[in-house]
């Protein structure tokens, strides 16, 4: 560490900087890891954590890092904090802090910037970036302290933005003169403060309350959808009382999977497309009318369809849909005041809608074991998958991440979760790239074992975090369904000897490039094989990779999505 930049030893000094004070108006507010890539003019502030007792958590990348803090927010609901260097490694860190806000997870990006005078009259500086404006699209909220007194403000600020209300990434900016300033202790001291009360509670008012339930109440076909807001919100226990108290069907969107297990018998998972077409009144907890949900529009929903909507963001209702009974607050209220407000025997599931939703789902999971015990020669992502959730339901508290495309559709009907919390995908956006990230923030906040089932493409947006994996001996074990393309593994180039748009190299040894890293690789080419090296992973507690492979032809271009990609001419 640079002498010139941090506070000397001797405490006869009573100086200090802008590096020390970050880390102590983080310590102040409860933060207990930074996810990062240091250089300049940061690379301090990691250190200065580190003596501080407060974990830094270096990454290969900084979307990595990002998705890291974001996945944090997420899963402790209070902000995960995510360190960048000035220009390009804020830019990097960026796309995270655009997707945490997507998803409204809270997240902080501090950025170390270059000099203001220089950046402002664009002479030319050292990764030059007026990285302010450039992150205020993508952000929730966008500051930049600009005096070493005010980094506590600044960071009281960003956390205090970044979870409260709607959760959302936040983006500091610290430019690298305010880090280096130098500054009496004791009035340093002064200038830090704890934020009272993060994320005040939010309470409906009686009558909202009162609405939703008359039409819970009179609903025939009566329908909750729990989002990850739900899972977020970590009212498990008021959730699951209201909706077994009342006998209601409920749908788990997929990050909120395991707030009620998936083998709940009111759980409607396994009849999603009809409890979408028939239900009459639908509960919306955390869960936005978005794509995800198309849009709350017919056909795949009752066009006659009313909407009761639980949110904390007051702007989120009527954006798809009308609501007929808004609820805003945070769930955890909003669940107690509907389990005071009901009266008994108020609100039920009728017998007849009960038995048509069972019906369909006997029949769905007869057709689902059908696809899911076959045993096809090369192993399919079934196959795979089926030997996945085999090894998953010995081990219900391991965390599950999930993306590809195939892989990402499939797993997610395949994979139950009977953990709240514990399963982690590319979420709103459908964005590659989060997995190692994700599995890094699951493994260091949890300590628990981690499985991130992930497509071959998927894997290589973050794959170098391997490295960083093994640097910290994780439990993680990635498992890569290998079917050796985007999508699938069979496209053809019809007019070149390049290798068509969604091929990628057959057959590839994933497995090695964690024993690079002194990490475990393995490759299986069936479901015992696999069963067998994930239940070894997984029992390890050590860091691996499983490479599985998957018949090149198995898959769908975009998975489920296909019909999002236009059509052009030729195709209509
Ligand atoms: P999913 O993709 O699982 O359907 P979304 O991300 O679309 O879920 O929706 C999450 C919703 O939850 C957002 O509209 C967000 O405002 C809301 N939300 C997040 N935290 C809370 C909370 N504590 N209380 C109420 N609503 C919340
Ligand atoms: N880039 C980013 C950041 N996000 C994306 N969603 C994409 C590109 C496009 N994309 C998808 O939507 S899925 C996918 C890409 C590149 C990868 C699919 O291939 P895979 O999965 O090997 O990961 P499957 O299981 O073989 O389909």
């Amino acid at each position: 560490m640079s002498t010139e930049t941090t506070a000397p030893a001797d405490a006869a000094a009573k100086l200090t900087d802008g590096y020390h004070l970050v880390v102590d108006a983080l310590k102040l507010n409860d933060v207990q890891t930074i996810y990062g890539v240091v250089g300049i003019p940061i690379t301090d502030v990691a250190r200065v954590a580190q003596e501080s007792g407060v974990r830094y958590i270096g990454f290969r990348h900084e979307s990595d890092a990002g998705h890291a803090a974001a996945a944090a927010g997420f899963l402790t609901k209070k902000p995960g904090i995510c360190l960048t260097v000035s220009a390009p490694g804020f830019l990097n860190g960026l796309v995270a802090l655009a997707n945490a806000t997507t998803n409204c997870f809270p997240m902080v990006q501090i950025s170390g910037s270059s000099e203001r005078h220089i950046v402002d009259l664009k002479r030319g500086d050292y990764e030059e970036l007026d990285q302010l404006a450039a992150a205020q699209p993508f952000a929730k909220a966008a500051y930049r302290v600009n005096r070493v007194e005010d980094i506590g403000r600044g960071i009281a600020r960003a956390i205090r933005a970044a979870v409260s209300g709607r959760p959302g990434g936040v983006y500091l900016d610290i430019p690298a003169a305010v880090l280096g300033e130098v500054i009496d202790a004791e009035k340093a001291a002064a200038s830090l403060h704890r934020i009272v009360d993060p994320a005040p509670r939010h309470f409906p008012a009686p009558e909202s309350v009162d609405r939703a339930i008359d039409l819970l109440a009179n609903a025939q076909r009566p329908l909750v959808v729990l989002g990850k807001g739900a899972a977020y919100s970590q009212a498990d226990k008021e959730i699951r009382a209201f909706i077994e108290a009342t006998g209601l069907p409920f749908l788990p969107m997929s990050m909120a999977k395991g707030l009620l297990p998936d083998d709940h018998p009111q759980s409607a998972a396994k009849a999603r497309s009809l409890a979408l077409r028939r239900a009459d009144v639908v509960m919306l907890v955390g869960a936005r009318l978005n794509w995800l949900l198309g849009h709350g529009e017919p056909p795949q929903w009752n066009p006659a369809a009313q909407f009761i909507q639980i949110d904390i963001e007051p702007t989120e209702l009527d954006s798809n849909q009308p609501i007929a009974a808004p609820l805003v607050g945070d769930i955890g209220s909003v669940m107690e005041a509907l389990i005071k407000r009901t009266r008994p025997d108020q609100v039920r599931a009728q017998t007849a809608w009960q038995h048509e939703l069972a019906e369909r789902s006997a029949q769905n999971t007869a057709k689902m074991s059908q696809l899911v015990d076959a045993d096809p020669h090369p192993m399919q992502f079934y196959g795979a998958l089926r030997a996945i959730r085999h090894v998953l339901h010995d081990n219900p508290h391991a965390f599950v991440v999930n993306e590809g495309a195939n892989t990402l559709d499939l797993a997610r009907n395949v994979i139950d979760m009977s953990v709240p919390r514990h399963r982690l995908d590319s979420g709103t956006w459908g964005v590659m790239g989060i997995g190692m990230g994700y599995a890094i923030a699951a493994a260091v906040e949890s300590g628990a074992p981690v499985v991130a089932i992930e497509g071959d493409s998927a894997f290589g947006f973050s794959g170098m975090e391997l490295e960083t994996i093994c640097r910290y001996r994780l439990p993680i074990v990635v498992v890569v369904l290998n079917n050796g393309g985007v999508y699938r593994g069979d496209g053809i180039n019809t007019v070149s000897t390049d290798p068509s748009p969604t091929t990628l190299t057959l057959n590839a040894r994933h497995d090695r490039l964690i024993e690079a890293f002194g990490g475990k690789g393995y490759q299986v080419s069936t479901p015992a094989q696999l069963t067998i090296a994930l239940t070894g992973a997984l029992m390890s507690g050590r860091p691996a990779l499983i490479d599985c492979l998957i018949d090149p032809a198995d898959g769908t271009e975009s998975g489920h999505l296909t019909h999002l990609n236009p059509r052009g001419v030729g195709e209509q």
